[in-house]
């Protein structure tokens, strides 16, 4: 498997970006990254179950996530729709949902969670498994970065003890966009993408976004990498928010909260990779620390 296997960003998908505040990168990581990732998250997802799952940061104890967000060249890709060579890695999911997962991830916009009132935050979506609209694909109200507004967040039943904290965030409740498209014909087009596995949507912490059921027979499984940009970015520890250890411990030497963030590109070239740490996976799938 070569190292820096994803593709470059073309000029027409950084107009997209920057207009749209998402767009969707066809066969952006090729197949033998996508099949690593993919059994590894089954792995880690175990048997089907109807259900919604999220395996929390498994960059942090599983190589294929590991290597693919430092060796892959997915961070390259990043850096040129943020325009900024100097990145961290921000957290990283993979969300599944099983034939039959009916539990939506309601309209949000991901910045509202995170602990910055000013960031560049570039998400990238890879889709493990081909992801058709009755799938639960990705839906995006394209040009909603540029409203800068913080909504309320909502966190599905899988978020377990930190779902009261999160909603606790004093923002304004988020309009009923159902059916958005149909309601305001020509004035809000939403985005919903057929994507193959091995394609992604990159959108900015800003972008409202939503997923609902799944109406297929087939597990639906992506891994969304947050990229966060050194530069511009404004630290707000917000009660309603998490933050890593390492963001304080950076603060009180004097540096900025994002050299607490792991870095991924330093310079336009990739950083260290961080040693794997030996765990396990809590109920919620979740990564504790030394679990067998
Ligand atoms: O995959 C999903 O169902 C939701 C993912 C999401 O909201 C995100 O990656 O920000």
């Amino acid at each position: 498997m070569s190292r820096d296997a994803v593709r470059a960003i073309t000029a027409d998908e950084r107009d997209a970006y920057g207009r749209d505040g998402v767009v969707l990168l066809k066969g952006l990581t090729p197949g033998d990254w996508v099949v690593r990732m993919r059994d590894a998250a089954n792995e880690g997802l175990g048997a089907e179950g109807g259900a919604f799952r999220v395996l929390w940061n498994p960059q942090i104890w599983n190589a294929a996530f590991q290597d693919y967000v430092w060796d892959s060249g997915v961070s390259r890709a990043a850096a040129s729709l943020l325009a900024d060579d100097d990145l961290r890695l921000m957290t990283a999911e993979v969300w599944a949902k099983d034939p039959g997962a009916e539990e939506p991830i309601k309209w949000h916009n991901d910045i509202s969670y995170y602990p910055w009132r000013e960031a560049d935050i570039c998400s990238v979506w890879l889709a493990l498994v081909d992801v058709s609209p009755e799938m639960s694909a990705m839906r995006f109200v394209p040009g909603s970065h540029r409203w800068k507004r913080m909504f309320k967040p909502h966190v599905p039943s899988a978020g377990g003890d930190s779902k009261a904290r999160f909603e606790s965030a004093p923002f304004e409740e988020l309009p009923d966009f159902a059916g958005l498209s149909d309601r305001f014909p020509g004035l809000i087009n939403e985005k919903i993408f057929d994507m193959k596995a091995g394609d992604a949507v990159a959108f900015t912490g800003w972008t409202l976004h939503h997923t609902g059921a799944n109406r297929s027979p087939k597990r639906r499984i992506a891994y969304s990498v947050r990229f966060l940009g050194e530069h511009g970015a404004v630290f707000d520890p917000r009660s309603s928010t998490s933050w890593p250890a390492e963001a304080e411990a950076a603060l009180a030497r004097g540096a900025s909260a994002v050299a607490g963030f792991p870095a991924v590109l330093q310079g336009g070239r990739p950083a260290q990779k961080p040693p794997l740490r030996r765990g396990g996976l809590d109920r919620l799938g979740r990564f504790i620390e030394g679990k067998a």
